[in-house]
């Protein structure tokens, strides 16, 4: 397919400078042509960016990007700040292996200022850069553009906080489109509806301006009285007293598809000195019906049938570690009436969206509030209930002080679902959870497991359960499971114990979460080559089963351990300090896992292969410890069907 006319011409937000409006209206035309093809291949966020085409062309035509400086929220809507800014011919790369990131980046291009790819750290960015522009004496413009999801989150009221404080000029544009990924929540959402709508705060306005001039200036004790009243009704008459109170000057709500309308007003916002709240409505997955019908469906999509909307889904696929989760968590739910769910924000990418639909009250999507949905588990499980909170690995990052001290410090039994644990794919680096087992482990009184396949999910859910003496996480990856055979009634697990899949004297493989089926693999094909592999699913990283492992290692003495997760304070790592701790001197261990950088984007298989997380790179891992690089070398070559 050909790049439309008036996006071809477009190499830097300068070349938007000659066009009209209606110019314009036909390049947003283009723009949405082009994103929807492009993510109708290679997946990615099509409704957020679909909303905001006529906000970002009328920011590249007012400011003067690189020299001012434009912060994505997220960044997940930045693809149309990439096709105005130098990115077009790249495009058709997005998200996949050494293309382009579906985020900003600033490798790739001076007008990402900022790296993002977690919601609501604009407005604090963005602040820094305005800050240190005053500092040094520069002049330029600075603009976070935020969601009114991402609005729910502490960190962006904090970042309000402090910049209507500090009273620098910096222009805060607030995308309006009701929904987070989910319909957004919350009292905030409410507030931002009454601005969008309210048909009586018209009538109010003009009822009130005709008391306040029908009131005589008379003197005395009345006169100050009134002056008072006039005050008091005074903040009905501002919109936006919200932010107005927190020193930002409110203009808006203005139409966030009309560019007329937003050049007009992104031009007198940056006349006003000081922080501004320029307040956009847009309508998320505008202009392509699909999404405009479902934008939570298309708010991150997978590849699908741009004519159609309809998906492309592979057929026979197993159910996903995310589906098993929530239908056993619901089933669970019908005879353990203390058990309640939590979401920040992400009620079907959690699979809580069925407990939600079973037991509506027994539900809690607190928005994109990763901190604050830990510290209300802590209050709920206090009272004695059993919060299950379910977050991505990523985001359960933001909450590493309230797990530490409103859960684990008082040995609360919470229970975290922790989905997405181990590269994600093409979202990248801001989304792999390479990190929650380093995170959790060193925390007194957590518990910490990994599932060898989606069965094993059901059973570490009920461990956890029965498990009431403190806090407790289980981990497991995105996408679909193994295609084990689930089961109605699933037993608990003994806490701390391994299970040993196969015996053998040369080597042991201690696996992780769905690297079990790998290690198999390995040892079926090392035993092809007359090598007898050991093949041990650890089950659980904290406590480990050290009676297994110490006498794997002691007869054995050559282990490999394999987990979808950095080396670096990892499952490998609590094996080490095992060995080191108990005196096993002779004993080599090599350790899979990600190394001490960044893991870029590609699919999820593509990253496994890239770092040795299959059956070939197991093989090969063994084949080094052994010292028999040149008996094994064909094996590692073959790469096996399941990467
Ligand atoms: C800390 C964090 N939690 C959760 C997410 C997942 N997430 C990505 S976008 C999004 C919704 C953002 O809504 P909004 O800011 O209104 O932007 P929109 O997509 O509606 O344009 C969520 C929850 C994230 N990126 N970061």
């Amino acid at each position: 397919m050909k790049l439309g006319q008036w996006l071809e011409r477009i190499n830097s937000p300068r070349d938007l400078q000659g066009l009209t409006c209606s110019e314009l209206v036909q390049l947003a035309g283009e723009i949405r042509k082009e994103i929807v093809e492009t993510v109708s291949r290679n997946g990615g966020h099509l409704a957020p960016n679909l909303g905001v085409v006529e906000l970002t062309l009328a920011l590249h035509s007012v400011l003067c990007s690189p020299r001012d400086k434009i912060v994505w929220d997220v960044g997940h809507q930045s693809y149309v700040h990439k096709l105005l800014t130098g990115r077009r011919k790249e495009f058709r790369t997005i998200r996949t292996a050494g293309g382009l990131s579906g985020f900003p980046k600033p490798e790739e291009s001076p007008h990402d200022v900022i790296g993002t790819g977690h919601t609501s750290t604009s407005i604090s960015s963005a602040l820094g850069l305005a800050l240190a522009r005053d500092l040094k004496g520069e002049d330029y413009s600075v603009c976070a553009v935020i969601g009114d999801g991402a609005l729910t989150a502490g960190m962006a009221w904090e970042g309000l906080n402090n910049a209507g404080h500090l009273g620098t000029n910096l222009l805060v544009i607030l995308n309006d489109n009701e929904m987070s990924i989910a319909p957004n929540v919350g009292a905030l959402s409410s507030y931002l509806g009454r601005l969008r709508t309210d048909p009586a705060y018209g009538k109010i306005k003009a009822d009130i301006e005709f008391i306040l001039r029908k009131i005589p200036a008379i003197g005395g004790q009345v006169v100050k009285s009134v002056e008072r009243l006039k005050d008091s009704l005074k903040y009905l008459l501002v919109r936006g007293v919200l932010f107005e109170e927190l020193g930002f000057t409110y203009l808006g709500p203005i139409d966030g598809h009309d560019l007329p309308q937003l050049k007009g007003a992104l031009v007198n916002a940056r006349k006003v000195k000081g922080p501004v709240l320029l307040h956009v409505v847009t309508t998320k997955g505008k202009g392509y019906p699909p999404a405009e019908d479902q934008p939570h469906r298309f708010h991150g999509i997978g590849a699908f049938d741009p004519v159609s909307g309809r998906a492309k889904k592979k057929a026979g696929v197993p159910p996903s570690y995310t589906q098993v989760f929530g239908e056993t968590l619901v089933q669970l739910s019908e005879e353990e009436a203390d058990i309640v769910g939590i979401t920040a924000a992400m009620p079907a990418g959690t699979g809580l969206d069925m407990l939600a639909k079973r037991f509506p009250r027994r539900f809690f999507d607190v928005g994109i509030a990763e901190q604050h949905a830990v510290s209300l588990a802590a209050g709920l499980a206090t009272a004695g209930l059993r919060p299950v909170v379910a977050i991505y690995s990523t985001f359960l990052q933001r909450a590493y002080d309230q797990i530490v001290h409103d859960v684990c410090l008082p040995g609360l039994p919470v229970i975290f679902a922790i989905d997405r644990g181990g590269v994600v794919g093409e979202d990248g680096p801001t989304h792999h959870g390479v990190f929650d087992l380093a995170f959790l482990r060193h925390i007194p009184g957590m518990t910490l497991m990994a599932p060898k396949d989606e069965a094993e999910l059901q059973r570490m859910l009920v461990t956890a359960l029965r498990h009431s003496s403190g806090p407790i996480a289980l981990r497991y990856p995105r996408g679909a499971g193994e295609g084990a055979q689930l089961v109605k009634n699933p037993l608990p697990l003994p806490i701390g114990r391994a299970e040993l899949l196969r015996e053998g004297s040369d080597a042991a493989i201690l696996a992780l979460g769905p690297m079990v089926g790998r290690a198999l693999e390995a040892a079926e094909m090392l035993a092809t080559t007359g090598l007898a592999v050991a093949v041990i699913n650890a089950r659980f990283v904290k406590p480990l089963d050290k009676e297994l492992i110490l006498q794997q290692a002691r007869s054995v003495k050559k282990i490999v351990t394999v987990e979808d997760h950095a080396r670096q304070g990892g499952f490998g790592s609590a094996v080490l300090e095992l060995l080191a701790k108990e005196g096993v001197q002779d004993c080599r261990v090599e350790i899979l896992g990600y190394g001490d950088e960044f893991v870029e984007q590609g699919s999820r298989d593509y990253l496994l292969a890239e770092n040795e997380l299959t059956a070939a790179g197991i093989v090969a891992a063994v084949g080094r410890l052994l010292k028999h690089p040149q008996r094994l070398r064909n094996l590692s070559g073959q790469g096996m069907g399941h990467v």
